[in-house]
């Protein structure tokens, strides 16, 4: 009884699962930090920096909303997960409630966003297009027009700077407007689903991308083995995997400088995070099979 009248007298709030689908580098993983208030989810420069679906939770007065973040499409495959990362993307648009397309106005629209729009168009629920880097000068979107003339595919278009964290609040307005309404899927404390090995490991993970080149970083995988919290200190330690002796020599570096400007940024990062000081013990081994670990 008690619980049937607490029910009629609050209003029905929102809750349901958004993806952030596009291609590499369009910004998803940028977009899903601005939009929850965190940073869950690891950016780069490079393509394919997400490989795992992440979960961000926005929890407002008019409801909870979980983001999906999802590896970019990337045709050019970079690196042997590329099957798997595509199945990813495919299956996180299954059971959800809400696609967020983001796109990036300085690329054209070619056979790959092409692919990826053909995903979302034969989605039969509610379709938000994200026109994202609206902070970059106009010469340099230069093709801003051919996705504006997307827009009927969607239920509504905005052109935003996710980086900055520029017009927003519009989208999350528009994300409550669409989702049903329901019970909260997470509890309110939990923002994400990720535990804490997993995000240290990318965090990891996002610092050998920005110090080493090439396909070095498409050839790794890090896995965190354990974490012990004492009293001024968080004791980490971290095994970097990748599958040639040649790739764990670049890893590791002359004299060891590129291991240890990994292990620098990624405790300074950490340490900011956990607020804590953090002391971290990073490995490099191979692993002729380490993307099954991935
Ligand atoms: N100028 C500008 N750059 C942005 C914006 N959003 C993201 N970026 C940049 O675009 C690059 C890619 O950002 P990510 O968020 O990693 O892109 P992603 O779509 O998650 O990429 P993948 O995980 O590889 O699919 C990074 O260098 C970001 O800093 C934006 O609003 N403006
Ligand atoms: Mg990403």
């Amino acid at each position: 009884m008690s619980r049937l009248m607490s029910t009629s007298e609050s209003p029905l709030l929102k809750s349901g699962m958004a993806t952030l689908i596009g291609r590499s580098n369009t910004g998803k993983s940028t977009l899903l930090n601005a939009l929850v208030g965190t940073k869950l989810a690891i950016v780069t420069h490079r393509p394919q920096t997400t490989r795992n679906v992440i979960h961000g939770v926005l929890n407002s007065p008019a409801g909870q909303a979980v983001f999906l973040d999802t590896p970019g499409v990337f045709k050019e495959s970079r690196n042997p997960l590329s099957g798997k990362l595509t199945e990813r993307v495919k299956e996180s648009l299954k059971e959800i409630d809400l696609i967020v397309y983001v796109v990036d106005p300085t690329k054209g629209i070619g056979a790959e966003e092409r692919y990826i729009l053909s995903m979302v168009r034969h989605a039969d629920i509610p379709k938000i297009m994200v026109i994202n880097k609206s902070d970059l000068p106009k010469a340099e979107k230069e093709f801003l027009d051919d996705y504006r003339a997307l827009a009927e595919d969607f239920s509504a278009v905005f052109e935003l700077s996710a980086l900055h964290n520029r017009h927003v609040q519009p989208l999350r307005d528009k994300v409550f407007e669409l989702l049903p309404a329901g019970e909260p899927l997470y509890p309110p404390d939990q923002l994400t689903n990720s535990d804490p090995k997993f995000w240290v490991a990318e965090i990891i993970r996002e610092k050998i991308f920005l110090a080493l080149r090439k396909e070095v970083p498409y050839s790794t995988h890090v896995e965190v083995v354990n974490i012990e919290e004492k009293p001024d200190v968080f004791s980490i330690q971290a095994n970097i995997y990748t599958f040639d002796s040649r790739y764990k020599r670049m890893i590791i570096g002359a004299k060891g400088r590129a291991l240890k400007e990994i292990g620098i940024a990624a405790r300074k990062e950490l340490e900011v995070a956990l607020g804590k000081k953090v002391y971290l013990a990073l490995e490099v081994e191979t692993d002729k099979r380490w993307e099954e670990r991935a």
